[in-house]
């Protein structure tokens, strides 16, 4: 498997061993060698497992919050904090770690629940989701927990100040890279494309959008009477490229593949990158895959039940057990 993370010639901190509920497993996906990583790649398929978990119990707790599109998400997220992004746990604020914006605001869960499992707050933690007085708000808020780059959640924001991050990095001659998950409902807003713009006429090679393409946004597409199923814009990637960008697709649950876009992300030269990321909202829960309804609406403790018996099923073998545990 092939992975941007480290970069070789980056100055890395001190001390980068985060406290994790769950280190032993965490360490061995950080030093399982690229190329050599079936098991590691079990590994990560059975901590998505987990995250998707922790998404679907937070939401059943705090009886509120999305759903469809933290799961769709998940697989891409594990596999930028697992594998891609130069960060450190302990030291959240560390100059040149590398940025990641979380342009899909209401994917907060999923984001929360990777970044538990990377050591960044306890996994117990994620029971306040949603509570008044919680770190863990429906949408990232980067004044209350160390760890995130931006606050988001009003759609179309996110590009924006990922560009600008981008911008400073270069100024500073700081050589971190900046993801920027978006959403394909998301891009119908018009200041994504003013940002896709700016990133293509500063050459911000620095930059990744990662489009998780679940083809689905809150209750369809807009249509004229209704909503509808077909998309009202163009292919995303024709119109990412006519915006000078570089444009590669993968599998967004597949890791092997993730693996090829975000290296082929990082190293392309000259231009940002879009990583079209085909997904399917509601992943890995059978009966919400695919359906709109499942948006933002919250599993009764039977359908918790159902939910985890097959992310249980999903994963097998010693290291998946361990996460699993
Ligand atoms: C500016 C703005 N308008 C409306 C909303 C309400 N809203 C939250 S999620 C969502 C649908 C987003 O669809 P998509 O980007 O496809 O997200 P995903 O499918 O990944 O959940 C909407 C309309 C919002 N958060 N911000
Ligand atoms: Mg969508």
């Amino acid at each position: 498997m092939e992975s941007s993370n480290p970069r070789p010639s980056d100055p890395r901190p001190s001390d980068p061993r985060p406290s994790d509920p769950r280190p032993s497993v965490a360490d061995l996906l950080l030093e399982q060698p690229p190329g050599e990583a079936s098991e590691a790649e079990q590994s990560l398929e059975a901590l998505s497992a987990r995250t998707r978990g922790l998404i679907i119990e937070s939401i059943h707790h705090a009886g509120a919050g999305h759903i469809g599109g933290p799961l769709s998400a998940t697989d891409l997220l594990v596999h930028l904090y697992f594998r891609t992004l130069r960060i450190d746990p302990q030291r959240p604020d560390w100059p040149d770690r590398d940025r990641f914006i979380l342009s899909k605001g209401h994917s907060s869960i999923a984001l929360y629940a990777v970044l538990a499992l990377r050591g960044y707050l306890p996994v117990e933690e994620l029971r306040t989701f949603d509570q008044a007085s919680s770190r863990l708000q429906g949408h990232p808020d980067m004044s209350s927990l160390p760890g995130l780059d931006m606050s988001t959640g009003s759609l179309g924001q996110g590009l924006s100040p990922g560009v600008g991050m981008a911008l400073a990095g270069r100024l500073r001659r700081q050589s971190f890279r900046t993801w920027v998950m978006l959403g394909d409902g998301e891009i119908q807003e018009g200041q994504i494309w003013e940002a896709a713009f700016v990133a293509a006429r500063y050459n911000l090679d620095t930059v990744t959008a990662i489009l998780d393409a679940n083809d689905l946004p809150q209750f369809g597409w807009p249509a004229a009477e209704g909503f509808t199923r077909d998309r009202p814009y163009d292919d995303p990637r024709a119109k990412f490229a006519a915006f000078g960008w570089h444009v590669v697709e993968c599998d967004g649950h597949d890791h092997a593949d993730i693996a090829r876009t975000f290296a082929a992300a990082a190293t392309h030269v000259g231009q940002p990158t879009c990583v079209i990321a085909h997904t399917v909202k509601g992943k890995g829960i059978s009966f919400m895959e695919g359906d709109f309804l499942w948006h933002a609406s919250v599993p009764t403790a039977d359908q918790l039940a159902t939910a985890l018996e097959e992310l249980d099923r999903l994963v097998q073998g010693p290291a998946a057990q361990e996460v699993m545990a």
